[in-house]
């Protein structure tokens, strides 16, 4: 088991987990967060570096979610928060699917990455508050493809949710799917 697993198990006995959320800017990864912690979310301005925020889970674990910026000027820092990640959360807006070509590229290279090999990752779709039904029921099987997340799956256990930072949709849920993955994983390495 290499140094950086028994650090990783050590923290979840701990009871806490490290994650990584990323996506391009204007995506709502910050809004994300503060509807998560109850906080007041019209006052949001763009992430000039990071935030890290603690997400009490059940009372149980405590979740540092590492909220980094996503222009492009800030992409190449993006590699410095790879270290000891247990997970990815990827945020994708909803209203700005003409950038998922940017945003395929973004997510492959990362998780090329080798520190974040084996990662578990959550693809949160975000604004669906502005869409209609008949939208909503496309837009998954439609980002599955245009990001070839298939060709991910095969190294990382994945979700997709769609999701509103605005109503709350499938915040709970997606929290729910990292916290059982990262337990799973890191206790099947015993
Ligand atoms: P980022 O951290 O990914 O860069 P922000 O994104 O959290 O700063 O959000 C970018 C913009 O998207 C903000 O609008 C924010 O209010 C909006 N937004 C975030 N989540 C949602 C959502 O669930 N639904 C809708 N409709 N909008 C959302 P402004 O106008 O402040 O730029
Ligand atoms: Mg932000």
């Amino acid at each position: 088991m290499g140094l950086l697993t028994i650090l990783k198990k050590q923290r979840l006995k701990d009871k806490e987990m490290r994650i990584l959320m990323l996506g391009l800017d204007n995506a709502g990864k910050t809004t994300i967060v503060k509807s998560i912690l109850g906080e007041d979310i019209h006052k949001v301005s763009p992430t000039l570096g990071f935030s890290i925020q603690t997400v009490n889970y059940q009372d149980t674990y405590k979740l540092n979610i590492w909220d980094v910026g996503g222009q492009a000027t800030l992409r190449p820092f993006w590699r410095n928060y790879f270290e000891k990640t247990d997970f990815l959360i990827w945020v994708i807006d909803a209203t700005a699917l003409t950038r998922l070509d940017d945003c395929r590229t973004e997510l492959h290279k990362t998780l090329n990455e080798d520190r974040l090999i084996g990662a578990g990752l959550l693809v949160w779709i975000n604004k669906l508050d502005t869409l209609d039904e008949t939208e909503i029921e496309k837009i998954i099987p439609f980002v599955e493809k245009q990001l070839n997340l298939e060709a991910l799956r095969r190294h990382h256990n994945l979700r997709v949710l769609g999701c509103s930072a605005y109503s709350g949709l499938n915040l709970q849920e997606g929290l729910d799917y990292v916290v059982s993955e990262v337990k799973g994983r890191l206790y099947a390495l015993d």
